[in-house]
This record gives C-alpha cells, sequence and structure tokens, in this order.
C-alpha cells in the first residue's frame, strides 16, 4: 500500500472532510518543516557546537540553552512569510511576535514551546516541540496578549514532534489523534498510527518522586496507594516511569496508557504550578482528550481554563481515563 505522507494526509483531510482549510494545511506544512530543521540541529549536536547553556535567561528566568533559542528561531522564521498567521508567542519570549509589515497576515495565531524538555538536550535524552493554533479574533488588536488568552477548547489543531530515536509528529484537528514518522532518508512525515487510542486502565504512573513533600493530600493519598502495590488498597502493582520531557512522557501514554502528574506543590503554589497553560498543558490536553484520555488540574478541566496571562502555568494531570478520574476525585473528597 502506498505510504501516506503529512502532505498527501493533510490534502485529504482538507478535500473530503472539510475539516481543516488551505491556510491550515499551510501553516501545519511550515511547523512540520521547521521541526524536521529542529531535529536535524538536534542530531548534530557537539559536532556543530550547538549542546549547552546560550548564557541567557528566559521571561520564566530559566537558564536557557543553545538550542531553546536556536529553535526558537527556526519557528519564528519558517512562519513569519507565508501569510497564513497574525501572530505567534513563545515560552521563551516575553511578548508575542507580530508578522512584520512587510508580509500579509492570516487568521490564525501560534503558540509554542519550541524545545520541551530542553534540561536533557546535553545527555542526549528525547525533548520535543509542542504547538497550538488558535483563530485571531476579530475586534481585539494584534499587538494585545488579550488575543491568546483563549480556553483550550478553542484551539483548531494542537500537536507535538519527539526528537528521540526517531523524529515523530503527533497531531491533532479536534477529529482523533495521528502520528508520522519522519523518514530522514526522504525528509517527509509519514502516517504511521491513526488515530490512537489510550487505554483506559493502566499500572505505570509519571511523577517526579522529588517533589514528594510538597504535594498536596490528594495526590499524596493517589501516590501512596500505587507504591503500596498488590498489598494496597488497589490490589496490583504498579510501574513508574519520568523521562522529565513532558513530549517522551505523554507520547508513551498514548501508545501503551499511564497517568502523568505534574501537581501543584507548596514549592511553586505562587506560580500555580510548573508546567505552562499554554504552550504545554492545553495543546497536551486536546489531544490527550481526542485520544479518548483525561486531563484535568485535579480541581478542573484543563480545556476548560480562561487563561488570564500569557505565560500562566498551571497543575497538570492526564492520560488514562479510569486513574485521572481517580485522582480528580480524591481532590473532590
Ligand atoms: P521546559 O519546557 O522548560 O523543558 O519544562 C517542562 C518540562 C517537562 O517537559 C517535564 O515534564 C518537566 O519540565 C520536568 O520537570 P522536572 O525537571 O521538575 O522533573
Ligand atoms: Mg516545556
Amino acid at each position: 500500500m502506498a505510504l501516506i505522507t503529512l502532505s498527501r494526509f493533510l490534502i485529504e483531510e482538507e478535500r473530503h472532510k472539510q475539516f481543516i482549510c488551505a491556510d491550515l494545511r499551510f501553516l501545519v506544512e511550515i511547523v512540520s518543516r521547521a521541526c524536521k530543521a529542529i531535529s536535524i540541529a538536534i542530531g548534530k549536536g557537539n559536532l556543530a557546537g550547538v549542546l549547552g547553556g546560550a548564557g541567557t535567561d528566559n521571561v520564566q528566568g530559566e537558564a536557557q540553552k543553545k538550542l531553546d533559542v536556536i529553535s526558537n528561531e527556526i519557528l519564528l522564521e519558517a512562519n513569519e512569510w507565508g501569510g497564513h498567521l497574525a501572530a505567534m508567542t513563545s515560552e521563551e519570549m516575553e511578548d508575542p511576535h507580530l508578522i512584520p509589515h512587510r508580509y500579509p497576515k492570516g487568521e490564525y495565531l501560534l503558540v509554542f514551546d519550541p524545545l520541551d524538555g530542553s534540561s536533557n538536550i546535553d545527555v542526549n535524552i528525547s525533548v520535543g516541540t509542542i504547538f497550538s493554533v488558535l483563530r485571531c479574533p476579530e475586534g481585539v488588536p494584534v499587538d494585545s496578549d488579550n488575543v491568546f488568552l483563549q480556553p483550550g477548547t478553542q484551539q483548531v489543531c494542537a500537536g507535538f514532534a519527539v526528537y528521540g530515536p526517531t523524529t515523530l509528529l503527533v497531531l491533532t484537528f479536534g477529529d482523533g489523534v495521528h502520528c508520522f514518522t519522519l523518514d530522514r532518508e526522504f525528509g517527509h512525515f509519514v502516517l504511521t498510527q491513526e488515530h490512537i487510542r489510550i487505554p483506559e486502565d493502566t499500572r505505570e504512573f509519571a511523577i517526579n518522586m522529588s517533589n514528594a513533600r510538597f504535594w498536596e493530600a490528594p495526590v499524596k493519598r493517589y501516590i501512596d496507594e500505587l507504591l503500596a502495590g498488590k498489598d494496597g488498597p488497589r490490589g496490583k502493582d504498579f510501574n513508574m516511569r519520568w523521562v522529565a520531557s513532558m513530549v517522551a512522557d505523554v507520547f508513551r501514554i498514548l501508545t501503551r496508557g499511564g497517568v502523568f502528574l505534574y501537581p501543584l506543590d507548596s514549592k511553586m503554589k505562587d506560580k500555580g504550578g510548573k508546567l505552562r497553560l499554554m504552550y504545554e498543558a492545553n495543546p497536551m490536553a486536546m489531544i490527550v482528550e481526542q485520544a479518548g484520555g483525561v486531563a484535568t488540574t485535579g480541581r478542573q478541566r484543563i480545556l476548560d481554563i480562561q487563561p488570564t496571562s500569557l505565560h500562566q502555568r498551571v497543575p497538570v494531570i492526564l492520560g488514562s481515563r479510569n486513574e485521572v478520574e481517580r485522582v480528580a476525585g480524591y481532590h473532590r473528597d
């Protein structure tokens, strides 16, 4: 059977399902090309001198890696000229990036974390790019942050790339979740998994255990029960995985189920959580829900949150339906 490339997949989505329009198709093609360029830069590593710190801090006060800056530049440059975007915003920049006057403007907004998990880059562990697409609302000045402050339910597309043993692109337009693998010889993405479904039950969890003493009671209770295994109230053993790259942890959950938690903890309570709503939580929540999973802060569905600022942080609990609902239940108790 003929391979379905990303280009063909997108054309067919547009032609048969009228789910996406030409501009959105173009946008995703451009983002996928930028991901390819990032994947190549990462693959060169020390040979191209791209590893290590950039010597700068981002808006969150986190030290930037050279590849954080390079990936951000690649995404900005690739998406400026096409006429499909009104503006972009990135985890690595304080303010949104407006489309320069010399280029036409389009109806979409692009939101991205250019290199998620970049603390892993120097130790050769998988990292990725996360992105989300919104429509630019009419009547709101495009140079204000407010155009971006839309709940996750308004996303028209969400996706992420994983730069691991293979380079993957996971995509949703609100009609299921599909995964494409980069064919490095031909240079294009090929459809390798269609309509991914997250198993409802799991025996695997992902959390940074070193934060245990800072967690709230419902999360403590949940993890204690998992750790008690066969002898505890759950009556079965659980296994733990924590890559510290959300892209890799979420891809594992899409593939074989699991639950991922970056909950609220007392150390970062004033910040609202660790992960960013617009750049990480919303796109991942849309993908997880589209694959039959659940994504919550513990108290609220992530996609229903009305953002109040561009770099807002939230607690994130997502993955296999029955486990995530149990954690949400413990929060209600
Ligand atoms: P980043 O976007 O600055 O890389 O931060 C997000 C990452 C996630 O990919 C990952 O789940 C988490 O931070 C890991 O945090 P920790 O180092 O506290 O375990
Ligand atoms: Mg990130």
